[in-house]
């Protein structure tokens, strides 16, 4: 069991993922816990990062800050997912390894595997072939990510583990219709066209693409399991092992927000990877398992966006 009074940096807190470890961190009592917001640390400044690394000296890093988003921001603006994401990664891994960081966990995507990788992925299938097109940028920083972790492991024998979530979705995600992911866009719309009777509400692609989805607060949970109980090896892949097709999320969220029109799908609008389910059999062989089915997870994110949504919708309080 981890120390609760090691000093912890989580990069990242003001995130969907960093705020759910945050959560867990704070529950299982850890004392000292380092945070900066990006307007106080921009983690692409290395001179910034590196003195921020000589002052605070932290023992842990959980790195979970990342420029991220759904396949239309993806697609939109490729250079900064691969340029952020890169600077981010090298700054804060780099300056770990300087200033003697003991443990670093390092939060990859499940996008990093081969568009076509046989399904479910295995963590042997990185590099197997090429990535989806529409993530490209961020798939080759995250993979960046995955390899400096394990070269400094290598040369430097540090122990800095890399866990590669499936697509997650939960409390504080980005609403926005078009830069978010799938689970907050389509709360988003079925909500709006409950609230105004709408007919139809349509969603993007085919629906036949299909996605992992795990809830944040789960993942947090892993995060914390692998600090412990994982120590100087390969990255490893974190999800269900379960997978539904974009119509069948579609369905089940407009079954939770309580919509009864009609969905159509909007067919010029990409499928993305068509189907993304891991392989999570290493995991689970060390004994970690989610907790949060797809279903109850669906019902609190639509609570919590109910409570908070004047943050997102001033037109619809
Ligand atoms: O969540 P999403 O943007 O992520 O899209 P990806 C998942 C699937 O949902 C795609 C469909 O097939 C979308 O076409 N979809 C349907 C929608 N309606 C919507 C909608 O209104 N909004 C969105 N966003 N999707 C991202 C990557 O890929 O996933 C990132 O681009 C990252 O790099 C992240 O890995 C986890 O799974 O397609």
């Amino acid at each position: 069991m981890l120390d609760r009074t090691l000093k912890i940096y989580i990069a990242g807190h003001k995130g969907m993922v960093g705020s759910a470890i945050l959560r867990k961190f704070k529950s299982e009592k850890f004392q000292n816990i380092v945070l900066r917001t990006s307007d106080e640390l921009d983690l692409r400044n290395q001179q910034a990062v590196q003195l921020f690394f000589e002052q605070e000296k932290p023992d842990i890093v959980v790195l979970a800050a990342a420029h991220v988003g759904g396949i239309m921001a993806n697609i939109q603006s490729p250079a900064v997912f691969l340029y952020d994401n890169l600077m981010i990664q090298n700054n804060v891994i780099h300056f770990s390894y300087l200033n003697g960081v003991r443990k670093l966990l390092f939060l990859g995507s499940s996008c990093i595997y081969p568009r076509l990788a046989p399904q479910p992925m295995k963590e042997e299938y990185l590099l197997d072939g090429k990535v989806e097109p529409t993530n490209e940028g961020y798939a080759m920083a995250k993979i960046a990510g995955i390899k400096l972790c394990e070269m400094y492991n290598r040369q430097y024998e540090t122990d800095y583990i890399s866990a590669m979530p499936c697509n997650l979705f939960g409390y504080e995600d980005n609403f926005d219709s078009v830069s978010s992911h799938v689970v907050p866009a389509l709360i988003k719309k079925y909500h709006r066209a409950k609230i105004e009777d709408l007919d139809r509400v349509e969603v993007w692609g085919t629906g036949k693409a299909r996605r992992e989805l795990l809830f944040v607060d789960d993942l947090a949970d892993a995060c914390l399991f692998l600090l412990e109980n994982y120590h100087k090896k390969d990255f490893i892949n974190v999800g269900m092992g379960i997978d539904v097709s974009i119509r069948e999320l579609a369905d089940l969220i407009s079954c939770v927000v309580g919509y009864k029109g009609e969905t159509i799908f909007d067919t010029t609008k990409p499928d993305g990877m068509p189907q993304k389910l891991m392989d999570v059999s290493r995991l689970s062989n060390i004994g970690w398992t989610f907790k949060t089915s797809l279903c109850c997870g669906l019902e609190l994110t639509y609570q919590w966006y109910l409570e908070n949504y004047n943050k997102f919708e001033n037109n619809y309080k």
